[in-house]
């Protein structure tokens, strides 16, 4: 039996990640950070198997005790502060966590080793916000970084210095870059679920508006269920590897209102949506699309769920979500 062990288990990609490879027979061993986290709950409900080890990836020395219990094949790092407008705020907790963090886990794994013949897979997720003022459309594994946030900055030292300790120490480490992905388990401060939770609740009669900050930024979205099984097959190679994982397609956050609000039935969007300058951010991320050649030809990857499949499933999960509210509360 494989063992796993993944940092960020309770949010969306650790959720998704945990039950592809339960379905695959791993055991999955998952790092929880804080006292009495709330979410733990979430993740000790939806899949009981999972077992929760403490650790941060501030602190070092929890890391190593954690991959000694786990005794993991495969460490997934998926843990960051990973909401683009927050690092702004806090910029230093992004750069401890969302950068060194991925550094103390790579040491965390030396200090610790794994067999010779066995030795620790490592997989760090990678963002295609490291591209931020793009050099180049679109953007692939050779794409120069530009970040545009300190979420972006940590990131491109988290992705280098995973670089850096497989060319430094023969580490078998894997960055994907992945570009943005959604689902019905994405937290409600992230654009796209924050649109279909809005647009269930209007069409509920729950509220009447929907704030929002720059509606023009365009984003290469994708299905979160598909883009865990690339995290996956990256490990599974003879190689290690940099890999970009994207649909190749481009939309604006405008075009994902209009069209959650059209699957809705609601056709005169404009009426619900204001404008709201507490959500521009200092620096934005115009453009992003990915070429995902790569890992379509080496890693045998494709996505299954396409840009329109992704709004109409959030928006569906969303309004039988706030019609059982309803209910309930009746
Ligand atoms: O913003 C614009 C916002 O917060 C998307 C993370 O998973 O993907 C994600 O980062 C766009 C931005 O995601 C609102 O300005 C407009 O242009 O959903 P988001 P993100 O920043 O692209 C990458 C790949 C990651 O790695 C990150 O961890 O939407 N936008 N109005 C808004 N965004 C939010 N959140 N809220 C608004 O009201």
């Amino acid at each position: 039996m494989k063992r796993a062990l993944i940092t960020g288990i309770t949010g969306q990609d650790g959720r998704f990640l945990a039950e592809l490879l339960l379905s695959k027979g791993y055991q999955v061993y998952g790092l929880l950070k804080g006292q009495a986290n709330p979410k733990a709950q979430l993740v000790q409900a939806e899949l009981p198997q999972v077992e929760l080890l403490e650790g941060d990836l501030t602190d070092l020395t929890s890391l190593v005790r954690a991959v000694e219990t786990a005794q993991p094949d495969e460490v997934y790092n998926l843990a960051a502060i990973s909401f683009v407008a927050m690092s702004f705020q806090q910029p230093e907790l992004t750069a401890n966590i969302t950068g060194l963090g991925v550094l103390r886990m790579l040491e965390a794994i030396r200090i610790v080793g794994g067999s010779h013949d066995n030795p620790i897979r490592f997989y760090q997720a990678s963002s295609s916000e490291m591209f931020g003022k793009v050099r180049e459309t679109p953007q692939t594994e050779l794409t120069p970084f530009y970040p545009r946030s300190p979420y972006g900055a940590a990131k491109v030292f988290g992705h280098d210095i995973t670089v850096n300790y497989r060319e430094s120490y023969g580490m078998f480490a894997c960055s994907g870059i992945l570009f943005n992905h959604e689902s019905e388990k994405r937290g409600l401060e992230f654009v796209t679920r924050k649109i279909t939770n809005a647009v269930a609740r209007i069409k509920l009669g729950l509220q009447t508006e929907l704030a929002l900050g720059n509606l023009e930024p365009q984003r290469d979205w994708g299905y979160a269920g598909d883009y865990v099984e690339a995290m996956w097959l990256m490990l599974q190679q003879d190689q290690p590897g940099d890999y970009v994982v994207a649909t190749g397609e481009t939309h604006s956050v405008r075009e994902f209102v209009e069209r959650a609000f059209h699957h809705a039935g609601i056709d005169d969007w404009e009426r619900h949506v204001v404008i709201d300058e507490r959500f521009f951010r200092p620096a934005e991320v115009d453009l992003l699309v990915g070429d995902a050649t790569k890992a379509e030809q080496m890693l045998g990857w494709e996505r299954k769920v396409s840009f329109s499949e992704l709004v109409e499933r959030m928006v569906d999960h969303d309004l039988k979500v706030e019609t059982d509210l309803v209910e309930r509360s009746r």
